[in-house]
């Protein structure tokens, strides 16, 4: 009997112990995800804050970093296409306008949602062409959801603040 009782609390422990780690960690996973994003205001999206579209594109801050803004769309990224240094840091953060998106470039994706900006940290080890694409299904137009990073190099990089810039990636 009591060999019984011991078993049983054993149990209660053990599953007390696993719920607990579980409750834990994904706690913790989830102020990560939060940490990682800013609200942002879906109704004034284009009329001002960092994702006007005269700030999309990327820019590069007066002490060196680079940033990519970009907007996601059904069916469009905007920018669909961005000129990048090849080999240093890159800061993209990103926004849905409408419904979930993802963003998948080679070996990283996220996902964007309308009201909050997502932030990623990326690097393009050489001068290339990078597809990326939308990888959360979001509607009929989803299989055309694409664009392009083109990383060059250090003195061929000219920041383009504009959403639909001069021609990007062509020879
Ligand atoms: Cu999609």
């Amino acid at each position: 009997m009591h060999t019984e009782n011991f078993r049983a609390a054993l149990v209660v422990v053990i599953f007390s112990l696993v719920y607990g780690t579980l409750r834990f960690s994904s706690t913790l996973q989830a102020a990560h995800i939060l940490d990682r994003r800013d609200r942002v205001d879906l109704a004034t999206l284009h009329l001002h804050g960092e994702f006007v579209e005269s700030n999309l594109g990327a820019a590069r801050a007066a002490d060196g970093p680079v940033t990519i803004h970009m907007i996601a769309e059904k069916y469009v990224f905007v920018p669909a296409c961005v000129t990048v240094p090849a080999g240093v840091p890159i800061r993209l953060r990103i926004t849905s306008a409408d419904s979930a998106h993802g963003f998948k470039i080679a070996g990283s994706e996220v996902k964007t949602v309308p009201g909050s900006v997502t932030e990623i940290h990326l690097r393009f080890p050489a001068a290339d062409k990078y597809e990326f694409y939308c990888d959360e299904f979001c509607g009929p137009g989803h299989h055309a959801m694409m664009g392009r990073i083109v990383a060059v190099s250090e003195n061929q990089f000219q920041p383009q603040n504009s959403a639909r810039g001069a021609a990007c990636g062509q020879p």
